[in-house]
């Protein structure tokens, strides 16, 4: 009894405790926000199963406990109850699949992705034993299949703009890892061989985590990135940022110094 009392009072209080999904309580995503729905409808199911099971069970000790004598009846069981008891488990499970199908389709399936986003993936985020290698296009470009000469590069800090749907192309260089975006939830397999595409929106600007949710060698545990939500205009402020650190040829510097850049 006591360790039945202590699970559903785990329950009620998980979600305020930030026991239940991962910090902060609620997802930063609209569409986080519906599949953390669906886990809540899984929880009063089941819980509610098991609290109705723990209360047959106490009953069942109460009554016919202790101090008893009667004789036991012996039965094969019965059919009635079997069947029932078949049926509604499956009536659940069935109702689940397909309550959940359309958070699925909008999570999964292309052709419902934003069409502006998956016009124009942000980056392409190719993870290998054991970093993430980021690859956006140049600032006012559209990303190609191909790296280009002004494309610009970084490792593990994917910056991203907050309020609107955007895509990453992902891929693997070599074994099988999984993007992971824990406070958006956000899971994808990166597959050797495959690009695949993934959309997510941060509605919070803040430093998320990015993580490897895919054992996937001995420094499994470095593949520790980070997301980097900000407004579309740092966004944009960042990429040139990047693209002159990352063609930097120093004469720029010589010049704002007033001396001639070749001397
Ligand atoms: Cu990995």
């Amino acid at each position: 009894m006591v360790g039945a009392v202590a699970a559903v009072a785990s329950f009620a209080v998980a979600p305020a405790m930030g026991w239940w999904f991962p910090h902060p309580g609620q997802s930063l995503s609209p569409l986080g926000q519906q599949i953390d729905d669906l886990f809540y409808l899984i929880l009063v199911i089941t819980g509610v199963t098991f609290v109705g099971v723990q209360a047959a069970l106490g009953y069942i000790l109460w009554k016919y406990g202790g101090g008893n004598r009667e004789k036991g009846i012996f039965t094969h069981g019965s059919h009635t109850l079997e069947v029932v008891w078949s049926i509604v488990p499956a009536g659940i499970l069935l109702f689940i699949a397909l309550y959940q199908m359309d958070v699925w389709a909008r999570y999964r399936v292309k052709s419902r992705f934003d069409p502006q986003a998956i016009a124009h993936p942000i980056a392409e985020v190719t993870a290998r034993q054991f970093e993430w290698r980021i690859r956006y296009p140049a600032p006012g470009k559209t990303l190609q299949d191909t790296p280009q000469f002004d494309d610009l590069y970084t490792v593990n800090d994917l910056h991203a703009p907050t309020g609107r749907p955007v895509v990453i192309r992902l891929k693997s260089e070599d074994v099988l890892h999984a993007f992971y975006l824990p406070q958006l939830r956000v899971k994808q397999d990166a597959v050797p061989g495959l690009v695949i595409p993934v959309w997510f929106q941060c509605d919070k600007v803040g430093e998320w985590d990015l993580v490897c949710a895919e054992l996937c060698g001995w420094g499994h545990y470095k593949m520790r990135g980070q997301l980097t939500a900000q407004r579309d205009g740092d966004f944009q402020r960042y990429l040139i940022e990047l693209q002159q650190s990352q063609f930097d040829d120093g004469v720029r510097v010589a010049n704002a110094e007033g001396k001639p850049a070749d001397e």
